[in-house]
């Protein structure tokens, strides 16, 4: 969060013309276009985009200029499926570029200047470019003030859980993609460590959600974004998810949630600009 406030902060105050042109590609409420119409004066005059208002923690203060987001991403990505998934269940409307990982494309200079880490997703928003799935979760509750927690306190639960995802998810990940990839597997033993980390984590993720109804509190939130399509796609890793009957349980209530599809449905294919 501190990183996008940072960008946000340095942003430079945008052209009359790129001012006028802006609205056009919205797809707002008439709240959310008067808020931007501020934002966007305040931007001009060189304020920071948002002033955090005394007394309110950032997710719970207004939401900044929303320009539509660009989503650099690959479909069969999960850390990219928890960014279009995000952007869905905010309702946020965005465009899609699809990165071709099998061409190489994340290593072209031209996409390594979007994401030094060569990686997708990325996140184009308002002229800066934001990389680490759960980095990017962080900056879209910040921003549209959504799935982001109602108090500081949360906010770090959240981010723990965000952390943990990373550290231990990405063993389900990697089986997933050696299941996928056979020709690219390593050796037997490496992919059974990681299965064994896979089901540490999930069997840990079990035990939690037997006394928690979402993932970092009552309410869902970006840590039950950031997990779930890991959930939706475990059986692509040889995971039977019945086996953790909690773990079944909120995935199915979180499925039930407005706006809640499996990554695979929601992410498009191809470029997709407007619409
Ligand atoms: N920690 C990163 C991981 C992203 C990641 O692993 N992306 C993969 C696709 S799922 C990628 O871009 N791989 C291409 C490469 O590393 O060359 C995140 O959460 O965004």
């Amino acid at each position: 969060m501190a990183n996008a406030k940072t960008a946000k902060s340095k942003k430079p105050a945008k052209t009359p013309a790129k001012k006028a042109a802006k609205p056009k590609t919205l797809k707002a409420s008439p709240a959310i276009k008067a808020a931007a119409a501020k934002s966007a004066k305040r931007a001009a005059k060189g304020a920071p985009i948002r002033k955090a208002k005394p007394g309110k923690t950032p997710a719970a203060s207004a939401p900044r200029l929303p320009g539509r987001p660009v989503l650099w991403a690959m479909a069969a990505s999960i850390p990219s499926g928890k960014v279009g998934l995000a952007l869905t269940m905010m309702g946020v409307p965005f465009d899609y570029r699809h990165v071709d990982l099998r061409a190489g494309a994340q290593r072209s200079a031209a996409f390594l200047a979007k994401n030094r880490f060569g990686q997708v997703p990325v996140l184009e928003h308002d002229g800066h470019f934001f990389a680490q799935s759960n980095v990017i979760l962080q900056y879209l509750a910040d921003t549209y003030g959504k799935y982001a927690g109602g108090s500081a306190a949360e906010e770090i639960r959240i981010a723990e859980w965000l952390q943990w995802d990373q550290d231990k998810m990405s063993a389900l990940g990697s089986v997933r993609f050696f299941r996928r990839f056979p020709d690219m597997a390593p050796a037997a033993a490496v992919v059974d460590f990681l299965r064994g980390r896979a089901t540490q984590a999930l069997d840990f993720l079990d035990r939690h959600l037997g006394s928690s109804k979402f993932i970092a509190g009552p309410n869902p939130t970006i840590a039950d974004i950031a997990v779930f399509p890991w959930i939706a796609t475990a059986d692509e890793g040889g995971f039977d998810i019945a086996r953790w009957p909690n773990l079944r349980a909120w995935a199915e209530r979180f499925a039930r949630l407005p706006a809640v599809t499996h990554p695979y449905k929601l992410m498009p294919t191809q470029d997709r600009i407007g619409g």
